[in-house]
């Protein structure tokens, strides 16, 4: 669906309104429309195709006509004048966390400032300062801003750089038939942030689907374009390289383009040692080829079976894979549930009933309903009379029918004494009970996590680490203390898999598992398509080497409800740590 990149256009372009001071009322209409498109249940382009757009509430005559330039040009032309207007680095600069257009606004008009550049000096040297509305506060917070910007640098998150990638894909396919295409590099890997995004065609006409690719209308600028590679920016600014290969070829230049650099380097030694070469064409020994057309004989030619990409980051992989012990990494498919979903009760789009239609759409035999408690006052929390009024009626939604299980839960806020929600007696009456915090990030988060944990009704402890990729920091957290206090209590810790927070991530949640933590990959969804975000929280699982006996909903039903019994029924079991590998 091409919801988001719409929505993302019509952001920009109030934005790039609002830095060029336009009056509140346009840029807000600009706003209003960038949300409506951002939050359809609906594919966009359907929408558009049945004339059904301006239905939409947020969606008028002039917005519609400019979805429909989008999807047929790939641009809008008052995006394109807008930008014309506006130097590029402003646009930079609103990745600045903690500053708004507005700012930028000012920033340009009174210091000059039109680039992450000018903003880092002018803040050096105290300019900000006689600015009004520039308290000490703010220009500490933007500096804070800066650093982050500058460790993110230039990186796009997983979900971002998905979409696009799907998109191109299906454009070129559109544009040229019978090509065989797959991403590679970073995505292919699932990495959690992507620098430019790598895809690999295999074909005899290399020359037709290069010049298809810069002839994509997604395409904003062409950097390279040559016989065996281009390289373009799309509207995003993100930069993708295609590289065009023969059919004989593509397996070695998948596997040479997947990476990582460092697993490649392993496998050139590796090669080496056994006397034959291997680059982004083949597998040689001498002059001749053993191996190229798939991954698989590339791998199989060196002596060692296909290795997952997301495990190609020179992590022992190898090794592993010459042992036989590569585990099988949990799949999409293995998942059976999800375990941390809002409805309209709170801030969530769905109704009980439409929850469990996109679960079972899934596969999914039971998913855990958790809406915001009390403390989530901005995201609609349930009080503890709603909260009763939900819960009935989830039991009710399971005695009228037996496809698949709803648990009545919530996402109880940690306070910041580490305390919950509700009355024990009302938690504890809950099947589910997923604890978070939601605020006062610098106070003791480790310790409130632990106690939220050790508390009867608790079951698992939601996005651990607080950040936003890209927008802001985890807060500080002692991780061996968190998974021992887990362990322990024989609680479960998510995998969030929407691809903002992706916490824990790759390597904690290997050292969760191993320390006998169970780790459950949920998407926190409060809209339809945001179930889709499993996959992501299934790659950061395969990047952990989780299998599917790892991941608490593969489980089925049956088992899983055994579990859930046994660790409410005795809150402080001990549970010895799990095999290590
Ligand atoms: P990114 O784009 O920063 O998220 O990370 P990657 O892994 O996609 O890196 P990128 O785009 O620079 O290159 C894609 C892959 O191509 C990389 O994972 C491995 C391969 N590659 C690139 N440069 C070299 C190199 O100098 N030697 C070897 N062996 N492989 C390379
Ligand atoms: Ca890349
Ligand atoms: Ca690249
Ligand atoms: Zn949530």
């Amino acid at each position: 669906m091409k919801n988001r990149l719409v929505a993302d256009i019509f952001e920009q372009m109030a934005e790039l309104m609002e830095i060029q001071g336009e009056s509140g009322f346009r840029v807000n209409a600009y706003r209003r429309a960038a949300r409506a498109l951002d939050s359809l249940q609906e594919d966009v382009e359907v929408l558009r195709r049945e004339g059904r757009l301006t239905d939409v509430p947020g969606i008028g005559e002039s917005t519609a006509q400019k979805v429909g330039e989008f999807l047929d040009t790939g641009r809008v032309a008052r995006h394109q004048e807008l930008l014309k207007k506006v130097p590029a680095g402003l646009l930079e600069l609103l990745q600045v966390p903690g500053l708004g257009p507005k700012s930028a606004a000012l920033l340009y008009r009174e210091l000059k400032v039109r680039s992450v550049d000018d903003l880092r000096q002018a803040i050096e040297a105290g300019r900000l300062a006689d600015l009004p509305g520039m308290g000490e506060k703010k220009i500490e917070n933007l500096r804070k801003g800066l650093e982050f910007r500058e460790r993110a640098a230039g990186r796009t998150p997983l979900g971002l750089a998905d979409a696009v990638v799907t998109e191109l894909m299906a454009a070129l396919r559109r544009a040229v038939p019978k090509v065989i295409l797959s991403p590679a590099g970073s995505l292919r890997r699932m990495r959690e942030t992507v620098g430019d995004l790598d895809l690999l065609a295999a074909t005899t006409r290399p020359a037709d689907v290069l010049q298809a690719f810069v002839e994509l209308p997604q395409v904003a600028e062409v950097l390279a374009h040559g016989d065996t590679k281009a390289s373009v920016r799309v509207e995003h600014g993100l930069q993708v390289d295609l590289r065009a290969v023969a059919p004989e070829s593509y397996g070695a230049a998948l596997q040479y383009f997947t990476g990582s650099k460092d697993h490649n380097v392993r496998l050139r030694d590796r090669a080496k040692r056994m006397g034959l070469k291997i680059n982004e064409y083949g597998v040689y020994r001498g002059e001749k080829r053993v191996a190229g057309a798939t991954e698989e004989e590339c791998y199989r030619a060196l002596g060692l079976p296909w290795i997952p990409p997301e495990m190609r980051e020179d992590r022992g992989e190898i090794d592993l894979a010459e042992a036989g012990k590569l585990p099988r990494l949990v799949e999409l498919g293995d998942i059976r549930a999800d375990l941390h979903c809002h409805t309209r009760a709170s801030d969530g789009d769905l109704t009980l009933e439409q929850l469990a239609d996109e679960a079972l759409k899934r596969g999914y035999r039971y998913a855990a309903v958790t809406d915001h408690s009390v403390s989530a006052g901005y995201a609609g929390g349930l009080s503890a009379e709603r909260l009763k009024v939900h819960l009935q009626a989830v039991h009710a939604f399971n005695q009228k029918q037996s496809k698949i299980r709803l648990l009545a839960g919530t996402e109880s806020d940690i306070r910041t004494d580490g305390g919950l929600d509700y009355p024990d007696e009302l938690l504890l009456q809950l099947d589910w009970v997923v604890v978070s915090i939601h605020s006062a990030f610098g106070r003791d988060p480790t310790g409130r996590m632990v106690k939220a944990l050790q508390h009867p009704a608790t079951c698992m402890l939601g996005h651990p680490s607080g950040r936003l990729i890209g927008q802001r920091d985890a807060y500080e957290v002692d991780w061996e203390a968190l998974f021992k206090a887990a362990a322990a209590a024989g609680k479960a810790i998510e995998i969030n898999a929407h691809w903002r927070r992706l916490d824990l991530d790759d390597l904690r949640a290997r050292r969760a598992r191993d320390l006998g933590v169970e780790v459950a990959i949920c998407t926190d969804m409060h809209r339809a398509d945001e179930f889709d975000n499993m996959r992501f929280g299934v790659g950061v699982a395969r990047r952990a080497w989780l299998t599917a006996a790892d991941v608490l909903n593969a489980r089925p039903w049956e088992a899983f409800e055994k579990w859930r019994t046994a660790m409410r029924a005795k809150p402080a079991a001990r549970r010895k740590p799990r095999r290590k590998t």
